[in-house]
């Protein structure tokens, strides 16, 4: 090994390992330069540099999820009794509740049983609609955006 003065500036000093050791070299020492100053940024922040305003920042751009309503439709045809257990069923409503919500739908000729994400809005409408048709009945069920 050449001794430290003969290393070019900025070299990094390496030793064989010693026997048992499980790597072919090691860094003894590193030549010392001071670390240079990060260049600043081309475009300088609108806003201060810390990072409790760009947290700031970022939670004001995510935006609540879609929520979508659950709507039965009025018709002629299916019994109350039925569309009163689908609204227990599918939208956990106890009897009183689903039996308010039923004569609302009957009288005014739509109304919301519920209101979910997407997914979760789009599952109810399906089973609605194959209790619906197992049972022989028109009952009709959409989602909608809530505005
Ligand atoms: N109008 C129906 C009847 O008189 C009852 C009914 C209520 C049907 C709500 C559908 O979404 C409905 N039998």
């Amino acid at each position: 090994m050449p001794p430290a003065s003969a290393w070019p500036k900025g070299a990094a000093r390496m030793t064989r390992p010693a026997h048992g050791e499980g790597c072919t070299a090691r860094i003894i020492s590193m030549a010392s330069q001071n670390p240079k100053k990060p260049e600043s940024p081309a475009v300088p922040p609108s806003v201060g540099n810390d990072d409790a305003v760009v947290l700031e920042r970022r939670a004001q751009r995510v935006k609540p999820p879609h929520m979508f309503q659950v709507v039965l439709l009025n018709d002629d045809f299916t019994p109350m009794e039925f569309v009163v257990h689908v609204i227990q069923e599918f939208f956990s409503k106890d009897r009183e509740t689903a039996t308010q919500i039923m004569l609302k739908i009957h009288l005014e000729g739509k109304g919301i049983c519920g209101v979910y994400s997407r997914d979760v809005a789009s599952t109810k409408v399906d089973q609605v609609l194959q209790a619906a048709r197992s049972a022989g009945h028109p009952l009709q069920c959409v989602s909608e955006p809530v505005e």
